[in-house]
This record gives C-alpha cells, structure tokens and sequence, in this order.
C-alpha cells in the first residue's frame, strides 16, 4: 500500500523502459543501439534506485525527527552480494520491469546476473551482518551499519591444475548502490605522542598531538526493508590523504613524489580486506583498519547524538552500538577518550556510559582466532588509546581484587594486558569488561564461551552479562529470492507471503504432509533446482551429473576445524567401496554428487591441501568408467553470496561437520533446511537447535560430543593412536598414488597420523560412514524423504533473522521499532 505513495518512478513496464532507456541514454551516456546487458542491469539498477532514494531520505528524516534510540551495528565485514534483485522486490515493481526487459530483448535473470557481488567479507560473520541489516530495516529499526569500504573485496578464487589462485576482486568501477558523501568527512589521527595540560577550570588534560591525519570519507548505501518503507542507511568509509595542510606543505614545496605517496599510504587503509576467517595474524594495516573504521563511525554517532543537546548521561538512552566480534573493540576505548579527553566528563561518569552503551558478541572460541594486539605495536601507533586502556585494566584489576582478595592468579587470568614478550592486549577481554552484555551465537556456543574463554568473567559479573542469541538468516534472501518457485508454492498453500516476515507462519505446511499434488510439485521445484546446478557444473567445470542423483553438498570457508578433509576421505573410501563391487551390487547404490565449494585463506597451506586433494580425487573419479554416475566429485569455484543463491536450493543433504564445539553457530545449515535439504551433522553449533526444532529423525547426526573432546584429544597424545582401519585402507590408495603424486598429500595424512589428530578426524570416522550409508538407505525411500523435507521446513520458523534482532533489541538493546505512519 505504501508505494502508492512513491512521488517518483514507474508503474507500467512501459513507464519503467523508459525509465530503464533515459538512464542509459542520459546518466550513463550510452546508445540504445549498442545496448548489451550490463547496460540493461545498469538502466534497471538505477530506475529501481530513483524510488529507492526517495523512501531512504524519508526515513532518514523521519528517525531524526523521533530521535528515539538508535542501534549502531559496527561489523569490519557485510557480505551483501548483489542488491538488485532485493531491491526489487522491496520496491515491488519487478513484473513490470521482467516484462520491460523481455520487450527490450532481455531476460531478467540474465540481467540481475552482471551485477558484481559486494562481497566484503570473509563468511559467516559477514554474512550474518547483511541478513542483520535486512532484518533491522524490515523491521522499522533505526538502525545503521558502519563497516569499511574495501576497494577489493574478499579475492576471487580460481581453481587452476587443481590449486587455488587468488585473483584480485576490484568491483568498484560501477557501483550504483553507493552514494559518496565528500561532505560528510572526518580527520582521522594516527602515530603522535600524549602529553598533559591544565584546562581553564584547572584540571589536567591528556592531549594527543603530532602524528598523522587521514580522512575518512563516508559512502552509504540504502538498506531497503521489505513490506516497509523503511530504508535504512549502511555508511562505509573510505580512506583518503587528509585535505588538511600538512600535504599542501610538501606538495607546495614542489614534493611532488612525496605528497603522491603519502596519498597512496593514505588510500592503503582501505584497500583490502584481510581474506583470513576464524584466524588472527596481528598486522599493524589491520590495527590501522580497525581504529580508522571505529574512530570515523564513533565522531558521526556522538556528532548525532550531539544534536540532540542532551545530557551525556542520557547518551546510552540514545544510542546501542553492538561489536560484531572483538574487530571494532577499539570503539569502546575511543568512546572513553572523547568523553573525557574531549568533552570534560569524569572518568567514572564516562566508563558508566560506555559499559551501558555497548554490546559485544563472540563468535569462536578458538585460541588462534582471539584477537591480540602488541603492546608496543599499540603504543607507536596510538598511544592515547593505550594510556586508557592500562588505566581500564587497573582500575577493572583493583574491583576484581576487592572482590576476591589475594588471589594473584584470578588476576594474571582476568588482564586485559597478557604478560609475555612482548605484552598483548586481549581485545576479548577488553570488549567483556567495556560492554553490558556479551552473548554468543547458538546455545552450545554460549555455553561454552560461559564455561571456558570467560569463566573467570562469569565469576567475576556473575551470570547474567553473558546470553546466547542463536543465529538466524533473512528468509527474503535466503527463500524467496533463492528459489523463488518454493516460495511461491508455500505461498500458495499458507494464502500468502506472510511467512516472509514472520517464519514461524511455516508450521502450518505440515497440515499438508498428505497433499499428493502439493507433494509433487515440491519435489519437481527441487529437481528443477538441482538441474539448474547441474547445468551450471557442466558449463563451468565440464564435468556431467545426473539430476537425479543425491546431491551431497559442502560449501563454506575451507578450514580444518570444518573438516572437508574428513567429507574428501569418506568420498575415497566410497571410491574404493564401489570399484571392490561386483557390477550386480553396485546397481543397488544410490547416484550421488559430491559438491565442495569455498575459499582458503591465502597463506593456510593445509586447507589447499585439502582443496587438491578434492580435485585429484575428482580428477580420477569422475573419468573411471566402473564409477559412472554413482559417484561424481565437482569443486565448485569462487563460492561467494551469488553462488550459495544456487547451491542452497539444490541439495539434498549437506555437511556440517566440524568438530564438536568448534563452529559457533554455522548458518548455511540454516540454508540448507529453509530451502528442503537435509543435514549430516555433528552435535555443534546451531545444528543442535536445528535438531531441537525439526526433531532427531529429520536430521542424520554422528561422531563425538563437545564435551568428549579434551579426553579424546590427550587420548592421542598419551595413549596409543589407534587409525581407524577404514580410514586406513583410504590412506593406502592416496600413499600408493592413486590420486597423483602422494607426496602432495602427505602433511595432510601425517596431521591425523602423526600429529596428534587434533580435529579427530579418525575418532568420528567409523561413524561418518555409518551414517552415509543410513543416507543412502533413506535416500532410497523417496516419500518418506520427501515427508522429512517438507516437515523440516515446516518448522523452520526459529531460524529467522527477524527473531533474532528481536531478541537483540529486547534483551541487550532496549531500542523499539518506528513504524512509519500509514505504513503496510
Ligand atoms: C581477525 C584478525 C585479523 C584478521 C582477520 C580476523 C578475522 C576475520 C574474520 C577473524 C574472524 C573472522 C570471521 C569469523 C567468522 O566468520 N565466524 C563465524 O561467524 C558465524 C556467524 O556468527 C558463525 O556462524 C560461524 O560459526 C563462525 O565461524
């Protein structure tokens, strides 16, 4: 209803060409004539953009005008993939446009593909903070995102003789999602030296000279709610040489070199995102990224809350910023020091602001990935911050030790300063003691950061600081521009598309579990689905899969503790199952298809091990003609947000197998069930809330539970290390060449082997195979599959990214929603 009232835009597929037409002609300069499709995305991108901006700016007026609380989501990542098609459907309008574009020769989906994925993040954190935003906007949030605005985004992968090559990914040269604001710029102050001076009320002053400036250059990008018009704002920003005097001074003294390299040392702060995940390396430019982002967004949110002319006190009434990981920590430590270097208040006065102010979510456990940062590292590049940092720690290490005298151990523990050579600050602990709640993201995940990274903080604040908000993901994104033809069928049997904005809508499709027709074209929207794939697997990698055969899935990052290495060894050991079949047992197995996707990070030498051995085995399996059909192995390159929009809707099962207690929470499981797939499983992360909501019998879980772990572990190092004997015959075939050169393999078989099987590989594999086997039984059973399909999505509905920013806004941000007036 609210897009009657747009002031501007189109209506008609005839009002939208020419729309599309004067943007081709007129803003892109451009002849109809050779209009090829990327010219097509672009006039469409900019029609849909025109009535984007409009209902942007009202929002943006209207929150200003309520200035009711605001909530700041502050994230180094937002993997946003492409945008048209969701703006689109938040627009509505993209009938007419299909219709437009067909006349004017074009095919929509064609067109929404030349759109270059924003992919400003690494995975799963990134990820989560793109669904986040899209729920915070459909759900009337003031709310904004502050991130950076990379010039390349995470590298693009290619897959060459079998080895990983990272290729640079520029995407910037037409972006019609991004608006500069040159105006809204802010000085940004590195390096320098702190000294004291007394105030005109007498008082002393820490003063932070010399050094440095940068320029922060803010671009934002709108962040169209569905059903609403509601358009909230993503600001990122850009590094730039400060326009200040320092450069005129060198350019002007005819330092021409110079003042070019210190723009381009400038520049370099935002050139590139760090393409590690889940793994932390402590170099100085990611320091820099990280004060230059917090700083930047924190001077724009005090700017605004400014304004207001309100007391400071009330500042936490105002504001809600929540730490997507310990990456925007500096944020609390740059609050402190404009509060009281710069506006004068006291430093209780302001650390209670802070702590009521912030909110910090962990999401690994992993001692590799806590972030640290050096002492002196810090100290040289900002000193100030450092200063208030160790007077934290002090006075947060004098409560402690009221409160449990004498106890020297406690203390060395709780430090936000680790005593090595050289010191490091523990940002984990830093953005505990600077926030009022700190959550994980799935239940068991939260249970453990409770009992293991911050027991002593648990002991400390007792146990209500720390809460779980299970993760979610938007189901516009996630169904309805996915796979768009399931969306429709659920549509069609719940009378509408209400389930969109309020999933738990799903449950009543199980009141259609004997609906014979509606059954049917379900499993017909799969086929259909995994033909797509299928497609899209011969054109790019040359290799043919049958349709019909079970798709088995395994797209995320490559990493150990994701264990694709355990998901390539069952594949071998599935290999070497079917060649000792005699040709009668093997016409009783089920077809199936291996697919693994996802990027390593470039330096992690063992996780592109595991990406070529995937390719070897690939190479040899896919060619052995006593295999056939019944097992192909495909690596599909570069997954990015664009590429899950394909995979996601055609699986039939996929791995989510990491080692128990090591993935937070893990979202594509979520994917994959929302869009009718099943799951193998470990007891880990979100697949034990799954299990709970879908019930045990839909969901194919094995191997060892979180809390077995430690036994098992020191069991490899202090018992014998018995492999097991499977796992054993599947070393053999690598060692004696089957899969190429061996020696290529070799530290990969030798971590399990030699080194102490840290992510138990051996240990869960006698019950991995088990339960592929009980897939391939199920497999067979048709109905009965089909039957937990549906009954899995079906209940589904906890899942949405909306309950979770719910959950947020009530139990950690207490901001209420601002529905527009008239609004749908
Ligand atoms: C840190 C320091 C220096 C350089 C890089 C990093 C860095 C970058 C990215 C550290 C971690 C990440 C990303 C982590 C991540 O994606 N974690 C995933 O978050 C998801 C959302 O909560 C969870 O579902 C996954 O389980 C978790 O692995």
């Amino acid at each position: 209803a609210w897009r009657k009232h747009s002031a501007q835009g189109f209506t008609t597929k005839e009002q939208f060409e020419d729309e599309a037409v004067r943007h081709i002609e007129t803003t892109l300069a451009r002849s109809l004539f050779n209009c090829d499709e990327l010219a097509a995305y672009s006039g469409t991108a900019l029609a849909f953009r025109d009535r984007l901006v409009i209902e942007w700016n009202r929002t943006q007026q209207r929150q200003s005008f309520a200035d009711q609380k605001r909530v700041y989501y502050l994230s180094l990542e937002f993997l946003m993939g492409r945008a048209m098609d969701n703006a689109m459907l938040n627009v509505g309008m993209k009938d007419a446009a299909r219709a437009g574009l067909n006349e004017l020769g074009f095919n929509m989906e064609d067109v929404i593909s030349q759109e270059h994925d924003a992919a400003l993040g690494n995975g799963g954190l990134g990820r989560l903070a793109a669904c986040f935003l899209d729920s915070m906007a459909t759900m009337n949030f003031p709310a904004w995102g502050y991130g950076l605005r990379y010039r390349y985004g995470i590298f693009k992968q290619e897959i060459v003789d079998g080895f990983q090559v990272e290729v640079p990914d520029y995407w910037l040269d037409f972006n019609p999602w991004e608006f500069p604001r040159h105006d809204v710029t802010v000085d940004i102050q590195f390096y320098g030296y702190v000294s004291r001076k007394t105030d005109e009320n007498g008082k002393s002053v820490a003063v932070w000279e010399g050094g440095e400036i940068v320029d922060a250059v803010a671009f934002d990008v709108p962040i169209p709610g569905y059903g609403t018009p509601t358009t909230n704002n993503l600001r990122l920003w850009s590094s730039q040489a400060s326009k200040g005097e320092f450069d005129f001074q060198k350019f002007n003294s005819g330092n021409y070199e110079g003042s070019v390299a210190d723009q381009q040392r400038a520049e370099t702060i935002s050139a590139v995102l760090y393409p590690n995940e889940n793994f932390e390396t402590g170099k100085e430019l990611r320091l820099k990224q990280q004060y230059f982002w917090c700083a930047a967004s924190l001077f724009d949110i005090v700017r605004r809350f400014k304004k207001g002319k309100k007391a400071w006190s009330t500042f936490p009434e105002n504001v809600a910023i929540q730490l997507n990981d310990t990456h925007p920590t500096l944020a609390i430590v740059e609050l402190q020091r404009i509060l009281v270097d710069l506006e004068g208040l006291g430093w209780d006065e302001a650390w209670n602001i802070v702590i009521n102010t912030f909110g910090y979510t962990n999401h690994t456990v992993m001692p590799e990935a806590l972030e640290k940062w050096s002492v002196p590292l810090m100290q040289n590049l900002l000193p100030r911050h450092l200063q208030i940092v160790y007077e934290v720690n002090a006075r947060f290490l004098q409560m402690v030790e009221k409160k449990f005298p004498k106890d020297r151990d406690l203390l060395t523990r709780v430090s936000i300063i680790e005593e090595t050579q050289p010191k490091m600050v523990r940002m984990a602990h830093l953005a505990t003691i600077g926030s009022h709640k700190v959550n994980g993201v799935a239940e068991l995940h939260s249970d453990l950061i409770r009992t293991t990274i911050f027991k002593d903080f648990v002991t400390i604040y007792g146990p209500d600081k720390f809460t779980n908000v299970t993760n979610g993901i938007t189901p516009r994104r996630w169904l309805h521009q996915a796979n768009p033809r399931l969306s429709e069928l659920i549509a069609s049997k719940l009378g509408g598309y209400d389930f969109l904005t309020d999933l738990t809508k799903l449950n009543k499709l199980e009141t259609f579990l004997d609906d014979k027709a509606f059954k049917k074209e379900w499993q017909e929207i799969k086929y259909a689905n995994k033909v797509r794939l299928a497609q899209y697997i011969q054109k790019t990698t040359g290799v043919s899969v049958n349709p019909k055969a079970l798709f088995d899935i395994q797209v995320k990052r490559i990493h150990e503790y994701k264990r694709q290495q355990l998901n390539i060894l069952g594949v071998i050991h599935r290999y070497l199952t079917i060649k000792a079949m005699s040709p009668e047992e093997r016409k009783k197995l089920a077809p199936r298809v291996s697919i693994f996707g996802g990027k390593a990070a470039p330096g992690y030498w063992m996780a592109k091990t595991i990406i070529h051995l995937v390719c070897a085995v690939g190479e040899v399996v896919n060619k052995d003609k006593d295999v056939g059909d019944l097992l192909k192995v495909v690596y599909v390159e570069d997954y990015n947000v664009s590429k899950a929009e394909i995979l996601t809707p055609a699986s039939d099962i996929s791995e989510h197998i990491s080692t128990a207690g090591t993935e937070a929470s893990g979202t594509s499981n979520m994917k994959f069930v929302l869009n009718g797939g099943l799951v193998i499983g470990t007891c880990d992360g979100a697949n034990i809330e799954i299990t709970r909501e879908i019930g045990d019998s839909n969901i194919f879980l094995f191997g060892n539970l979180a809390e077995d772990v430690e036994d098992l572990r020191h069991a490899h190092h202090y018992g014998s290390f018995q492999l097991d004997p499977d796992l054993a015959k599947v070393f053999s075939a690598i060692k004696s060449g089957t899969f190429g050169d061996a020696g290529r393999f070799a530290a990969l078989c030798d971590s399990i082997t030699d080194h102490g099987d840290y992510y138990l590989v051996s240990d869960d594999f006698a019950s991995y195979i088990q339960t592929h086997g009980l897939i391939d039984e199920a497999f067979k059973d048709q109905d009965a599959w089909l039957e937990k399909c549906i009954t899995s999505v079906s209940r589904m509905g906890f899942f949405s990214s909306d309950r979770c920013i719910d959950q947020y806004a009530e139990e950690i941000w207490n901001a209420e929603p601002l529905p527009p007036d008239g609004g749908a």
